[in-house]
C-alpha cells in the first residue's frame, strides 16, 4: 500500500546480545524530529483512531506484541509487529487503529515533527472528506 509499509532494520548480532542502529534519513526515510514511547498498556485497549494531516512516522515494536490497523485511500491492511528490526512506516492520511497489545509491550515511535494536536484527524468522518479531497477519490 503506498503511503504505508515495512521498514527492515540491520541487526548486529555479537555473541554478547543484539544490536539495531537507527539512522534519522538512513534507516528511516526522513528526518527524526521526535521519539516517544507507549507502554504498560491495559488489556483490551484501543489506542489510535486518527490519521496526521503532514506527520510521517515509524513504529517499531521493542518487545511484546501488537496489531496495527492502518486505511489509506480506502485500501487497508492489518500489521502485527513484534520484532525490534521491523519498522511500520506511516505517512500522511493513513488512518490508524492499533490494538491486541501484549502485557510485555514496549512501542517506540519516530516522527518527522514535533507534537502538533491540530496535524491530528481524529474524527473518521473528516478524514474520508479530507483524503476524497486530497486524493481526488
Ligand atoms: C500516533 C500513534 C502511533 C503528547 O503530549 N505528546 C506527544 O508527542 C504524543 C505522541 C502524545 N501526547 C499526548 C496527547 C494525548 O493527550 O499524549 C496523550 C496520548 O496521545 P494519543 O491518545 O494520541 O496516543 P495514541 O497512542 O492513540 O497515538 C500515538 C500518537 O499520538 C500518534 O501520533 O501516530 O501513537
Amino acid at each position: 500500500m503506498f503511503n504505508v509499509g515495512l521498514i527492515k532494520f540491520r541487526k548486529i548480532h555479537r555473541e554478547e546480545g543484539d544490536l539495531t542502529p537507527i539512522e534519522s534519513l538512513r534507516d528511516i526515510p526522513f528526518e527524526i524530529k521526535r521519539v516517544y514511547y507507549i507502554y504498560n498498556v491495559p488489556d483490551g485497549a484501543l489506542r489510535g483512531a486518527h490519521a496526521h494531516r503532514r506527520l510521517h512516522e515509524v513504529l517499531v515494536c521493542l518487545h511484546g506484541s501488537m496489531k496495527v490497523d492502518c486505511e489509506f485511500c480506502g485500501q487497508k491492511v492489518t500489521y502485527e509487529l513484534n520484532d525490534p528490526t521491523v519498522g511500520l512506516y506511516m505517512g500522511p492520511y493513513v488512518w490508524i487503529n492499533m490494538y491486541d497489545f501484549s502485557n510485555d509491550a514496549v512501542c517506540v515511535v519516530f516522527a518527522s515533527d514535533y507534537y502538533d494536536e491540530s496535524d491530528y484527524i481524529r474524527d473518521y468522518s473528516v478524514f474520508l472528506e479530507e483524503s476524497k479531497n486530497m486524493f481526488r477519490l
